[in-house]
């Protein structure tokens, strides 16, 4: 009998196509399908060429090739497809068989899908996969949860097509429960929509208040990538200022209106749904918002607009303190995107390993960074640490660059320069640092036209009031809203 495959894809797609050919190259022999079977030929027989694969041009012939417990990966376009396939492979399987979607599916079908799969007798893994077609094939960043029997039977491959870092460390490990792989990597990527747009503030700035030339901004984004602020994201900016189309530079002849495939969106969602201030995140998704609404800017920049006051000053130590926005926002980012994997934790039931997280994303994936390793220390220190901020060398990093980054906003609102992610993360700081502020006249406006109670700062927490304002209104306080 010939040899059985270790694991089975379906979806021979740019995703699926680069990821089995590394589970390959790492010794594993994979079934390949594709709904669209002429597919599998033409991969068999070409990219995937005297290699260990195993073509099947039925769900059924591709079940039927694996070793046991079988695992079917589906890496196909998320949503309705993956409930269509799971459907069609569930009746081909036993008890202790594994289904994994590596697609980018949103985290309640996660959840949903993990619950039903699982009471077919089947274990589910959903789990994120980042770092695009590249990454597939040299080393993703992976993020598994789903049912956590499911884990000990496909540890080995997940890790050994991963991305390492130093010492071979695998950027992929157990996220938790049900939805938890895929709710990890949609933080991800709202934190990557928070990474590229504080970096497109810097360099707005630096463009059109310093008057900096590309080969200057490539310049300082090389040296920044030599430090504090070394990530992936830092060091294609660099090269991107410095890619030339017949001698100008490639940058400004791309229009400036930001697309989007949701994920930063569902972010954002879900922070508003946990009451999470996720303020960083959720202007990045906003000025991708504003950036598409680019006719109607060109109209209203001819009756609203006024040019950018030009800086004067030292330029340099400008474009230090720029560097201390950058970088300190970058810290309010992760800090907020950390506490929102914490709420959702305490919602859903799951055992983050934070971490162990920072971890996944040091490499593979495009939020890879030095300063993941840093986020690493901070929860190996405390894993119970409520926020990134309280941990001390988070606390003396912010607090050195407090300086510029207040300089940053100050003159770029006198300048009128947008910078939404560093004002709003200097806000969310400021308010974070704040020990009273000003929600006292808030509840009592509520409590005015609401009748919805107040807590005394004289009185026990829990302990609730309404006053008759005006005279007017009764004792009668509302019991339908929460505080
Ligand atoms: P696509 O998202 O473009 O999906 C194409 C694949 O889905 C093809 O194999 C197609 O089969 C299959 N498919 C569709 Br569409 N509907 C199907 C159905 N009802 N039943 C069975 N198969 C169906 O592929 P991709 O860009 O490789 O991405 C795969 C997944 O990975 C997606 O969830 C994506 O969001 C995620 N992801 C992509 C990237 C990236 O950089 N592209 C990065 C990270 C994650 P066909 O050949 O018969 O049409």
């Amino acid at each position: 009998m010939s040899k059985k495959a270790d694991i089975g894809l379906i979806g021979l797609a740019v995703m699926g196509e680069n990821l089995v050919l590394n589970m390959e190259s790492k010794g594993y022999t994979v079934a390949v399908f594709n709904r669209t079977t002429e597919k599998v030929d033409k991969f068999v027989n070409g990219r995937g060429a005297n290699k260990n694969f195993i073509g099947a041009h039925s769900i059924k012939e591709l079940v039927d090739s694996l070793e046991k417990p079988r695992k079917v990966m589906m890496l196909v376009k998320a949503g309705a497809a993956v409930d269509a396939l799971i459907d069609q492979v569930i009746p081909h399987l036993e008890e202790g068989d594994i289904i994994i979607d590596g697609g980018n599916s949103h985290y309640p079908d996660s959840i949903r899908r993990t619950e039903y799969v699982e009471s077919k007798g089947l274990l589910f893994v959903g789990s994120g996969v980042s770092g695009g077609e590249e990454g597939a094939l040299t080393g993703p960043s992976l993020m598994p949860g789903g049912s956590p029997a499911a884990w000990p039977h496909i540890k080995d491959i997940f890790q050994n097509i991963s991305a390492k870092v130093e010492n071979g460390v695998p950027c992929c490990d157990w996220v938790g429960e049900g939805g938890a792989g895929h709710f990890v990597k949609m933080v991800h990527n709202g934190i990557e929509y928070g990474d590229m747009q504080i970096i497109s503030e810097a360099y707005h700035i630096m463009k059109e208040y310093l008057g900096m030339t590309h080969k200057e901004m490539h310049d300082v984004f090389d040296e920044w990538n030599k430090g504090d602020l070394d990530s992936y994201l830092t060091e294609i900016t660099r090269d991107i200022m410095a890619y030339e189309e017949d001698g100008e530079p490639l940058v400004e002849n791309i229009l400036d209106a930001a697309g989007q495939k949701g994920t930063g969106k569902w972010t954002g969602i879900t922070a508003l749904d946990l009451g999470v201030p996720l303020t960083l995140i959720g202007e990045s998704v906003f000025a991708r918002c504003l950036s598409s609404q680019k006719a109607e800017r060109v109209e209203a920049a001819k009756v609203l607009g006024s040019p950018i006051k030009k800086f004067e000053g030292d330029k340099q130590a400008f474009i230090n303190n720029i560097k201390d926005a950058l970088f300190a926002s970058k810290i309010v980012s992760y800090a907020q995107g950390y506490v929102l994997m914490n709420e959702a934790a305490k919602e859903f039931g799951w055992d983050l390993n934070y971490g162990g997280i920072a971890l996944m994303w040091r490499g593979g994936c495009i939020i890879r960074s030095v300063f993941l390793n840093k986020i690493k220390d901070a929860f190996d220190k405390n894993p119970a640490l409520p926020n990134l901020l309280l941990d001390s060398y988070f606390t003396d990093k912010v607090k050195d660059a407090e300086q510029g980054w207040r300089n940053v906003v100050g003159q770029a609102v006198i300048a009128g320069i947008p910078v939404p992610t560093f004002s709003s993360a200097l806000s969310y700081y400021d308010g974070y640092r704040t020990e009273k502020l000003p929600a006292n006249l808030l509840q009592a406006q509520r409590d005015y036209f609401g009748a919805h109670t107040y807590e005394r700062v004289d009185k026990p927490r829990g302990e609730f009031f309404h006053t008759n304002w005006t005279g007017r209104g009764g004792d009668t306080a509302s019991t339908t809203y929460d505080v």
